[in-house]
């Protein structure tokens, strides 16, 4: 990335919680572009909620993430992933690579509003213990049908694109939030990821890269990095959960 004479990046989410803030996150991280995360900084709060407000600004986020770049305010975590992947170099150079880039974001975007959904599925101001009979429904609909659907997706992209990137040929920030993805679901589904692993070999090959990126790599062992928790969209209910593989006499005695 070349030098930024302007001031560091801001970026403004929720502390406490990877949510949706993770994905600018990694670009930011992969990058190694200078950023605040402000919400996470003394009195950052004061100035996210402000910013919410609208104050000094006809077009209030209407919700976090968004990115303070000098003058400008962008929310939408794909519209801030389109905003910030030429700048970063993590986005194809053609339009017809970036508009396929922003495709790929804004379906990972549906996704992970449906993996919330799973454990929020009448209303994200309920408590998941007010919701918990229809949670149990949309997650077994959820892991049944929308997980393979969504993943086998982005499987089939990678064999037709031969196998490194989901967009050209160049690690673009759609791969990382596609690992992103593949970390979340892992935390929440850990059985049905693992039930689907042998459909997705692609999928979770181009996961183990990214995490294996110098500066991500570098990341995820920094403080900076969260872990995952029951606040977050992708949270790990054992009762949500798909029931354990069947795995071979012989393992399952051992075990
Ligand atoms: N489509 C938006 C969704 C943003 C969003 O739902 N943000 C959540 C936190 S991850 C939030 O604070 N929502 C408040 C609300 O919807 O009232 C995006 O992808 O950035």
């Amino acid at each position: 990335v070349a030098a930024r004479k302007s001031p560091p990046y801001e970026l403004y989410y929720w502390p406490g919680i990877q949510g949706r803030g993770e994905f600018v996150r990694l670009a930011l991280e992969d990058a190694g572009a200078p950023y605040v995360d402000v919400a996470r900084t003394a009195g950052g709060m004061r100035k996210m909620m402000a910013f919410m407000r609208g104050e000094g600004r006809s077009l209030p986020p209407f919700a976090p993430p968004f990115l303070k770049d000098a003058s400008l305010v962008i929310a939408q975590t794909a519209n801030i992933l389109a905003y910030l992947g030429p700048r970063l170099n993590m986005a194809p150079k053609d339009e017809e690579g970036r508009i396929a880039a922003v495709q790929v974001q804004l379906t990972i975007a549906d996704l992970v509003a449906e993996a919330h959904d799973t454990h929020h599925p009448i209303a994200a101001g309920f408590y998941y213990e007010d919701q918990k009979p229809a949670a149990k429904e949309r997650s077994v609909v959820f892991f049944k049908e929308r997980l393979p659907k969504f993943l086998t997706w982005l499987e089939g992209i990678l064999e037709r694109s031969g196998g490194d990137h989901l967009v050209g040929r160049r690690m673009t920030y759609a791969d990382l939030s596609a690992f992103q993805v593949v970390c979340g679901l892992r935390y929440a589904f850990p059985n049905a990821m693992d039930r689907m692993a042998g459909r997705l070999p692609r999928l979770l090959a181009l996961h183990d890269r990214v995490a294996a990126r110098k500066n991500i790599a570098a990341y995820l062992a920094s403080e900076r990095r969260l872990p995952f928790n029951e606040h977050g969209i992708f949270r790990h209910y054992l009762e949500l959960d798909a029931p354990a593989p069947k795995r071979p006499a012989r393992s399952r005695a051992k075990a």
